[in-house]
């Protein structure tokens, strides 16, 4: 069966679901906003979060450095990856902070997920969070020492199955096109399981 039969299938059975593999999660960051302490020019936050390993996010010189990602609300977090630059600096990201919570004006409050020590030049570091929940991850570089934070990627998983009010189906010149949260398409691996249940459709 190929894609496109697939997707159909599931629009004519009539109901949905989307539950992926236990330990993948369903990647949740890119439905939310970014923001970071300060910006070097051109190098913005939402440049962690554009899923080209090449671009970064970037601080200025300066303490208590952060990124914050706000996911619009609550959820609750299976890991989170880090990918680090490849081209130069890649030690800055060590001693980094992972913090998921719900306070947002004071993003060190929040309860640490993980800390890094290190990660390669370019590779990228997967942090299991353990469902841990909060509207805002943030990454900091905490302490009165002047540095500054790189990010080239984060992404944001979580666990489980995907709540009914979240997708969206429809059939599109014989496609059924699938849109979580008025945002993102799916992009389905194929070793994802999919359980059928409910359907809504425009
Ligand atoms: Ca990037």
């Amino acid at each position: 069966m190929n894609l496109s039969d697939f997707y159909k299938s599931l629009f004519l059975l009539g109901f949905f679901s989307v539950q992926t593999n236990a330990g993948e999660g369903v990647k949740i960051a890119t439905w939310g906003s970014v923001d970071q302490s300060t910006t070097l020019i051109g190098w913005h936050a939402q440049n962690a979060l554009d899923g080209v390993n090449s671009t970064c996010s970037h601080t200025e010189l300066q303490s208590n450095a952060w990124w914050k990602l706000d996911l619009m609300k609550t959820y609750s977090v299976n890991r989170v990856t880090i990918t680090n630059r490849y081209s130069c600096c890649s030690d800055r990201i060590n001693g980094a902070e992972i913090r998921i919570g719900n306070v947002s004006s004071n993003v060190f409050s929040n309860p640490v997920c993980a800390v890094v020590s290190t990660i390669p030049a370019g590779a990228t570091y997967s942090y299991p969070c353990h469902g841990m929940k909060g509207r805002y991850v943030t990454v900091d570089i905490p302490g009165p020492s002047q540095q500054h934070l790189t990010l080239c990627e984060v992404e944001v998983y979580e666990e489980g199955v995907m709540k009914q009010a979240d997708l969206v189906f429809w059939e599109n010149n014989g496609f059924t096109i699938v849109l979580f949260s008025q945002k993102t398409f799916v992009k389905m691996k194929p070793e994802t399981r999919v359980q059928l249940l409910s359907q809504v459709r425009l």
